[in-house]
């Protein structure tokens, strides 16, 4: 299972590289990649197994984080009254986007990260996203809210883009026009 020693931190040049495209089908490395990324986020949602291993929760984790530079993420996002959404996503690409932005109003943390950020984070406030599954299936859907944040966020992981690239450094609170702000529970 992944565990906090295996992400990789800021500094380190995994996090900065434009990640390679996966071939298919997979190889059992990948594949074991595929389910290791997303099992960590499942555990990193249950407080027992998170106190137990040490592990920081998460919605998404991507390839880079774990020092492969693969176009592969997982997002495993549970909201209430909202049915939990959860994927593995290989060579992930936006098709279309809205004009509306949207930006999480508590700011964005990062496993890679071990220290608070403060900004708003611009992103899409909705995406058409293709990608796809470990079996080499295609797959296209729509994200809005957090599921379109995130996707953007772990994205920006296999274009060695960090969240606080897109901080506004002297204003990190600066209004971004035509974005409607997403309050997180
Ligand atoms: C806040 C947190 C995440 C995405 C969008 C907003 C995921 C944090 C975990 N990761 O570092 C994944 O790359
Ligand atoms: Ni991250």
């Amino acid at each position: 299972m992944i565990l906090m020693e295996d992400i990789v931190r800021e500094g380190h040049p995994s996090l900065r590289k434009v990640a390679e495209e996966v071939t298919f089908p997979i190889d059992a490395n990948e594949k074991k990649l595929c389910t290791d990324l997303l099992e960590y986020l499942i555990n990193s949602q249950n407080d027992d197994v998170c106190e137990r291993y040490g592990l920081r929760p998460g919605i998404g984790l991507a390839a880079p984080q774990v020092n492969v530079s693969k176009r592969i993420f997982a997002l495993h996002i549970e909201e209430e009254g909202k049915k939990p959404l959860s994927f593995v996503a290989i060579n992930p690409k936006i098709v279309s986007h809205s004009v509306e932005k949207t930006y999480l109003t508590s700011g964005e943390g990062c496993l890679s990260v071990d220290r608070d950020v403060d900004g708003f984070v611009p992103r899409y406030a909705r995406i058409t996203v293709k990608a796809f599954n470990p079996d080499g299936i295609e797959f296209k859907m729509r994200l809005k809210g957090l599921p379109a944040i995130a996707f953007q966020h772990e994205l920006d992981h296999l274009n060695g883009i960090m969240f606080y690239d897109h901080i506004d450094a002297s204003a990190p609170y600066k209004n971004i026009p035509d974005a409607t702000p997403f309050e997180r529970d």
